[in-house]
């Protein structure tokens, strides 16, 4: 089977090309041309509008991940707005730590929400991975991606940039949704 992988995120995409290549399925990318408007409210309902258009345009299964970074002391922000944060990493990492300035709760979270939509668009999978952590007050590493820099797991002692891929994979909430995702996926293809 085809499954077509609904992002045009270049990090994101090197990580589920990693997960996805223990299944035996034959990854496509999304055609740049198919750009889908993220109006859902949650993580879920953005990964499943994702997942659904793309599959109803190329007729094929979809999979996609809605994902983002919750800060506690923002009230959830960024949240589902993490891409529009700002127009780059730099960006958007410097506006999370003007925000949070001095603030002593550094708790967050990143949320992945990931969906696998039928080649008519209907949602097959729907789920979401967790991984919580602190905000650090200046980045570090530059491994990853994204808001990795920032963010710190207290049990690993290290931000995600600082750690490998391998590593990062164990912890991450990208992980914790794959290791789920995974044996349902590999059923149903
Ligand atoms: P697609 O919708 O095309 O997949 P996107 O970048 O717009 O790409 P999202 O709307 O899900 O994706 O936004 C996710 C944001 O959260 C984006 O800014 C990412 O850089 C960030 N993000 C997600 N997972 C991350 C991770 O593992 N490490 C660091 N940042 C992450």
């Amino acid at each position: 089977k085809t499954l077509v992988v609904a992002t045009g995120n270049p990090g994101k995409l090197e990580e589920m090309k990693a997960y996805l290549s223990e299944l035996d399925v034959e990854l496509q990318l999304k055609p740049d041309e198919i750009e889908v408007e993220e109006t859902g409210e949650t993580f879920i309902e953005n990964a499943c509008l994702k997942a659904s258009e793309v599959a109803k345009a190329t007729g094929q299964w979809a999979i996609a991940d809605d994902s983002g970074l919750t800060v506690d002391a923002l009230n959830g922000a960024p949240g589902v707005y993490s891409a529009r944060y700002g127009t780059s990493d730099r960006d958007r990492i410097e506006r999370v730590l003007r925000e949070l300035g001095n603030s002593s709760n550094r708790k967050a979270a990143f949320v992945c929400a990931m969906a696998i939509a039928r080649p008519d668009g209907e949602i097959a999978i729907q789920l979401e991975g967790v991984c919580p952590g602190e905000i650090l007050e200046s980045p570090k590493g530059d491994g990853g991606f994204g808001y990795d820099p920032i963010f710190y797991v207290p049990a690993e002692q290290k931000t995600f940039a600082e750690m490998s891929p391998e590593q990062k994979h164990l912890v991450s909430h990208r992980g914790q949704a794959f290791k789920v995702l995974l044996p349902q996926l590999q059923n149903l293809l």
